[in-house]
């Protein structure tokens, strides 16, 4: 830090077992740590929260690759003087997962500023006062409005939580909320500097000063805008800021819509796909039809029935597909568990789950521990 001028990265969301980890290492490895260790001074580093994507058993790849990952951090802030801050984010994601963290803090006591913050409070960070959100649960309306109006002005807000508007539905600010608060750039008054906040997967900006981080990669269909972190450089004499969104490369999913195309020879929509996905250098493409053709449909979604990589669907509403009794009655064997009277809620829920994934995810015992917690 040079006279109040701070240089710093936010990142959030990494969800840490969404997929494959070893591949989310990789990413954030090379488009991450290694920007942070090439950048010659570097104040703060923060991860605003979802390093996990749900509670994993201590002996998964996805906790010992997560833990490696902040080692990593760890060691690059040590090399450069920089407070790293932790935030917990949504219950279902992090799960207290982040105490993991604890005995990699102490280690390093004393040569690395490590907090991990798991309650809303002020930190100071040479000389900055940052207010820390971590997405907490029916806490009240009092709770905030101590912190975001009764402890004077601050320099910036780190979190990880709900802007008014930026989920479908929540389109009222509102503190008082029964689970998590929904916030708006009034609560902000007092802040000096920008919001930065975890949650929203898309990076975006509300009312001038409300960041989204985004998360650094992509996994599913529907998630398909830029990915990556901020960069924060922040005055905090002049109380004037610049925010650089730093891209990272990873997976691209597209949706496409294929309707002008289903009339077309069946050959000739599949090398369009092929052609599509080549060009444009992307990993997995749904192709989506509304309109029937269910003779061409049927052709292309055998042609790519063993290719995980393109996804076949079919939105027609009116192709009157009559399933035969054999075929009802597999659907019904298959479900027929649920009306097992010597099942449990639960065990009927974790089966279903297991048949989905094709693999044993969780027992019912993991289900009940998982439910205790909550
Ligand atoms: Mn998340």
């Amino acid at each position: 830090m040079l006279n109040g001028m701070f240089i710093e990265a936010h990142i959030a969301d990494l969800h840490f077992g969404a997929m494959e980890p070893n591949e989310q290492y990789k990413i954030l490895k090379e488009q991450f740590l290694d920007k942070l260790y090439e950048i010659p001074i570097l104040d703060i580093v923060s991860i605003c929260g979802d390093i996990f994507h749900h509670k994993f058993m201590a002996n998964s790849n996805v906790v010992y690759i997560a833990s490696y990952f902040i080692t990593q951090l760890i060691s690059i802030c040590e090399q450069k003087n920089t407070t790293l801050l932790i935030l917990s984010g949504t219950y279902s994601h992090d799960a207290d997962q982040i105490k993991l963290f604890y005995p990699l803090a102490e280690q390093v006591k004393g040569r690395v500023d490590v907090r991990i913050i798991e309650e809303a409070r002020f930190e100071y960070v040479k000389g900055k006062k940052i207010l820390c959100i971590p997405e907490l649960y029916g806490k009240g309306k009092t709770y905030y409005e101590n912190l975001l109006f009764g402890q004077g002005p601050y320099d910036m807000c780190i979190m990880h939580g709900t802007y008014v508007n930026s989920v479908y539905g929540k389109i009222v600010p509102n503190l008082d909320a029964e689970r998590e608060p929904i916030f708006c750039m009034n609560d902000f008054n007092l802040c000096l500097g920008p919001i930065i906040s975890g949650h929203i997967h898309q990076p975006q900006c509300y009312d001038k000063h409300f960041y989204y981080c985004g998360s650094p990669y992509r996994w599913q269909f529907g998630d398909e805008p830029t990915k990556g972190f901020i960069w924060l450089l922040q005055d905090t004499v002049s109380h004037t800021y610049v925010v650089k969104y730093e891209e990272i490369i990873s997976d691209k999913y597209i949706t496409l819509n294929l309707d002008d195309l289903i009339d077309n020879k069946p050959e000739d929509t599949i090398s369009f796909i092929n052609n599509y996905r080549e060009k444009e250098n992307i990993k997995y493409i749904r192709v989506v039809f509304t309109k029937s053709n269910l003779a061409n449909i049927n052709v292309i979604d055998t042609y790519f029935r063993n290719n995980k990589f393109v996804d076949i669907v079919n939105n027609s509403k009116n192709d009157n597909v009559v399933k035969t009794i054999d075929e009802v009655q597999e659907k019904y064997n298959e479900f027929e568990y649920i009306y097992d009277n010597n099942m449990t809620a639960e065990e009927k829920l974790v089966r279903y789950i297991n048949d989905c994934k094709g693999y044993v995810m969780f027992t019912t015992e993991d289900l009940v521990n998982i439910l205790k917690d909550l």
